[in-house]
């Protein structure tokens, strides 16, 4: 049990930086204990004030794409600018041991050692609801610990890279250059998401085909709807290995952030996230608290069979468990 003094001697150390303190309260923000739910809530009360002051970007791409080669090298790049930087990595595929964790000590070797660098993995275990909430959790917890460049990373595939776009300002796509019918199969989804398209591995023999692979992308885009409607994604080349164009990128990045500053774009949308994502746990918890009733499950399942029995439609089904629970509220 985490007492309500012990909370607060947290804020302190954490607010000036403290990486103990930070990585305590993301522990604790991470727990699923019921008896940490509520200094949790504590904790995040306390810094709140403190928070909204770093660039949150995200960055995605599939496995082998170079993130983590590329969170080594752009963050090495932001220390020597003087900055601080936060990695929070999120991994859908290892559990909580974490198998590509070591790796990623190698490949972000100096990183991982920078006094003025952070990086958490966020093991999910294949559990991905409530991942998004916790997610952005830690990055109010860095940016109160005062990070001025929060990353948040996770490996392309499905819902994950679409829930990291609504935790972030910016969303990176990572890239690689592929032949034309693997090009064929661009996700206009994540193609719309992505504010800034990164082909990485533009180094050797892999150039002219990053250059054709550029072309592609630049001018699927433009047939695409955009995001945003003053902000045309851009679509960049690197060499994370080799350290070049990471520069560039950052540029980009800071383009993005001088047109969303216009009109105050980026606050709007950053409140928007946070009402989204408010609406959407209370929906869940709502869902859930109902569900956990016996008469609500009961009166479920039996719709359920009558269904699959063809007793009644679906949308009877539907009806029955819906009135029985605006009856069971209403009393
Ligand atoms: N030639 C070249 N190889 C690269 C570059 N960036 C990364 N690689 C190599 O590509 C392989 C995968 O890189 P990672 O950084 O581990 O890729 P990842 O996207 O983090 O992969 P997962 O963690 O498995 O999702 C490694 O062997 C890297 O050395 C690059 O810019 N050029
Ligand atoms: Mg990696």
């Amino acid at each position: 049990m985490i007492s309500p003094d012990e909370v607060d001697g947290l804020v302190a150390p954490l607010l000036a930086g403290d990486r103990v303190a930070l990585a305590r309260g993301m522990t604790l923000i991470e727990s699923i204990h019921p008896a940490h739910q509520a200094p949790a809530t504590r904790l995040l009360d306390r810094i709140m004030s403190h928070t909204g002051g770093a660039k949150r970007l995200g960055i995605t791409g599939v496995p082998g794409a170079g993130k983590s080669t590329f969170l080594e090298a752009m963050g090495s790049y932001l220390l020597t600018l003087g900055l601080k930087v936060a990695v929070i990595a999120i991994d859908p595929s290892s559990p909580l041991s974490g198998g590509s964790i070591l790796g990623d000590k190698t490949r972000m070797s100096l990183l991982s050692r920078a006094e003025r660098a952070f990086i958490r993995p966020v093991p999910t275990g294949g559990y991905l609801g409530g991942t998004s909430r916790r997610t952005r959790e830690l990055m109010l917890l860095c940016e109160a610990a005062g990070y001025d460049v929060v990353i948040v990373e996770t490996v392309g595939v499905g819902q994950s890279e679409v829930d990291i776009a609504h935790l972030v300002d910016c969303f990176l796509s990572l890239q690689l250059a592929g032949a034309g019918d693997e090009l064929q199969g661009i996700k206009k989804g994540i193609m719309e998401m992505a504010d800034i398209i990164v082909i990485n591995k533009d180094d050797g023999d892999n150039r002219p085909q990053v250059m054709l692979t550029r072309q592609m992308y630049q001018s699927s885009l433009n047939i695409m709807r955009r995001k945003y409607p003053q902000w045309a994604p851009l679509v960049l080349t690197c060499s994370a290995l080799h350290q070049q164009g990471i520069d560039a990128i950052w540029q980009g990045i800071g383009d993005f952030y001088q047109h969303m500053a216009g009109g105050d774009r980026l606050a709007a949308v950053r409140k928007q996230q946070h009402l989204d994502s408010m609406r959407k746990q209370i929906e869940e918890n709502t869902l859930q608290a109902l569900f956990a009733r016996d008469d609500i499950q009961d009166r479920y399942r039996q719709a359920l069979q009558q269904v699959e029995t063809h007793s009644i439609s679906p949308r009877a089904g539907v009806n029955n468990v819906t009135q029985f629970i605006v009856e069971k509220l209403n009393h």
